[in-house]
């Protein structure tokens, strides 16, 4: 057992010191990532009523969860960027004084971990001693915390033993902001309901979270660490820290080419991850690296390397099945934690699109009897499951490589159900900015703020990024120019409708010719035609074997670029532009009247890929 006197890093020691005499537990568990600890943790939270254990043969080692229904997301309007300066935050981000907050936050944690345990969790945010890779160490008072961390991150002794070594971290301090009185009942999901707080001090690499016990909420890795204090540390240092997941694709011929792709949070990322390719795309093949967050250094060798800073999958339920993602299912099959969706009679999970038919009674993400018909959903939109990559079936064989992949293409999707083609290819780096920069998206419920309403999601970093969006258009647009040669970039989108409200393009494993595509272009070995927003292949582009009901037609409708539909998207896009203004790079207002300018000029509308 570790004890404070044997931390021989200072920083550490002096902040577990200070911070548990604030929030005041009853005890100090360090965290030594073992198997044992995990199973320990697991049993203890059976016997609390937050775990219930899922049926050993059916779901070996797996455990149920349901939480407060006051806490299924992340909580945006809760988030916090609080950089010595507003403008540094920018716009988009909620600001509140540093100093007031603090004072804010020692108010909240001043005894907020009374009656329980304080974890301290050690990890690291890619392989342990990767240039690429950073580390943090959590205090919790959640041990769904500390076993989600496990899976999700590379936690425990090598860490500490790193930081004993004199290695930084980033600290990271969370509460379920629920203390106990003494005798006083705990419940199955501690959380406080009127009062949530994800904090972020850009300036001193800091992250405090009150409140929730939720996924990126309360996993402070994830979302708070990888991406808003990552982008900070990224920005100052020349490198990139995106919400993209990576994949590698495998020609018959057996070439590897590796793609990052950027999509809002729930628009399938893990499904495009762990992507089974058509049967009739012979020799074709998908691994996976990454279904999340991807880290970007330029190497040695001037090529953008790439590493999942995750070891986990933490993804959404509803609507996996063997037909939308065999990989996921497979990967989940064990070893893994099902949060907030609902539990059969005989001890396994169900989620909506799980099966077709659903099972005659289950019990639902809030533990209530549940049958088919009685109106509501079985397992909440956002549930979730947690589960360990190196289960996955198709995890590519450098998924843990210190030096990360080379990625040659970026992917920029979002979820429109009209206006955005199938895919298009930007003409350089710079108009690729400016399409990632420009992106829209339908919203999903892993935001809290409603389904349906399109909203602009820069390279769906909009509640990622920890400074002034306009500086980080900068950012990329430098990176752009000390690359020697630039990964191609893309947009893609699977959910353009018809007229009837029907989707058009069948999406899920038929993704893959469109990826086949992108990679042979970035490979200099794909045809294109120049329409006004970019290149584009035509239908003969495409390999159809297999798909040959999709007819040239249907190409035409999820291609087709209305200057109308156009002309009121770019509008959209000088309502952001003028949101940034303070320091938005002047090349993206200079490519949005280009844009508009080649609009202006097509022959006729709507403009649609040539055939033949
Ligand atoms: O809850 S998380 O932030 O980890 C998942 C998501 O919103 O993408
Ligand atoms: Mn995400």
């Amino acid at each position: 057992m570790t004890d404070l006197s044997s931390i021989q890093n200072q920083k550490l020691r002096q902040w577990v010191e200070q911070n548990a005499a604030l929030c005041k537990p009853d005890k100090i568990h360090w965290c030594d990532g073992s198997q044992a600890e995990y199973d320990a943790l697991c049993a203890d939270m059976v016997k609390t009523g937050t775990f219930t254990k899922l049926d050993e043969t059916k779901r070996p080692n797996s455990y149920f969860c349901s939480s407060d229904p006051a806490d299924v997301a992340r909580v945006e309007d809760r988030t916090f960027i609080c950089s010595a300066r507003k403008e540094d935050a920018g716009p988009t981000n909620n600001w509140v004084d540093p100093t007031e907050m603090k004072a804010i936050l020692h108010k909240l944690f001043d005894g907020s971990m009374r009656g329980r345990t304080m974890y301290v969790i050690p990890f690291s945010m890619g392989p342990i001693g990767s240039p690429i890779a950073q580390y943090g160490v959590e205090l919790t008072d959640s041990p769904y915390v500390v076993v989600n961390m496990r899976i999700m991150t590379r936690i425990g002794t090598p860490v500490l033993d790193a930081l004993n070594r004199g290695a930084d971290f980033v600290p990271c301090i969370h509460s379920v902001g629920a203390p106990l009185a003494p005798g006083q009942k705990d419940v199955p999901w501690p959380c406080n309901k009127d009062n949530k707080y994800i904090v972020h001090f850009p300036e001193e690499r800091e992250i405090w979270s009150f409140g929730s016990g939720y996924g990126g909420n309360a996993l402070l890795g994830k979302k708070c660490f990888a991406l808003r204090i990552a982008s900070v540390m990224a920005r100052d240092q020349g490198w990139l820290a995106e919400h993209m997941l990576i994949l590698g694709v495998e020609s018959p011929e057996g070439e590897k080419t590796y793609v990052a792709g950027a999509f809002p949070s729930a628009c399938g990322k893990t499904n495009l991850a762990m992507l089974v390719p058509p049967k009739a795309l012979k020799g074709w093949k998908i691994t996976t690296v990454g279904d999340d967050i991807a880290w970007l250094k330029i190497g040695p060798d001037g090529t953008l390397r790439a590493i999942n800073p995750e070891t986990g999958f933490f993804g959404v339920a509803p609507g996996t099945s063997m037909d939308s993602n065999p990989n996921a299912l497979k990967t989940l099959s064990r070893n893994s934690i099902f949060t907030n969706v609902a539990m059969t009679p005989d001890g396994d999970v169900w989620w909506e699109d799980l099966t077709q038919e659903p099972p005659a009674s289950l019990i639902d993400w809030q533990r209530q009897p549940w049958t088919p018909g009685c109106g509501r959903k079985a397992a909440h939109p956002n549930g979730r499951f947690t589960a360990p990559a190196h289960q996955c079936p198709c995890i590519d064989p450098e998924w843990e490589n210190p030096e990360g992949v080379p990625i040659s293409a970026f992917i920029f999707g979002a979820r429109r159900s009209t206006t955005a083609p199938l895919v298009v290819q930007a003409f350089n780096w710079e108009h690729g900015v400016y399409m990632a920069a420009t992106m829209g998206s339908e919203m999903t419920a892993a935001a809290a703020g409603g389904a349906g309403q399109v909203r602009r999601d820069p390279f769906a970093m909009l509640p990622f990024i920890g400074y002034h969006m306009g500086d980080y258009f900068a950012h990329w647009l430098n990176i752009g120019r000390r690359l020697p040669v630039t990964p191609a970039i893309f947009t893609v989108n699977w959910f353009r409708k018809d007229e009837s409200g029907k989707f058009i393009w069948p999406g899920f494993g038929e993704n893959m010719r469109v990826l086949q595509w992108i990679v042979n272009r970035a490979r200099n070995k794909a045809p294109a035609v120049e329409s006004p927003i970019g290149w584009m292949p035509r239908y003969t582009d495409l390999e159809w074997q297999g798909l040959e009901t999709f007819s040239a037609d249907q190409f035409e409708k999820i291609m087709a670029v209305d200057r109308d539909v156009w002309e009121k998207e770019l509008m959209l896009h000088e309502e952001l532009f003028l949101k940034l203004s303070d320091r938005l790079p002047r090349e993206l207002p200079l490519l949005r009247e280009l844009t508009m300018e080649r609009l202006n000029r097509i022959a006729q509308t709507p403009w649609v890929p040539p055939r033949g």
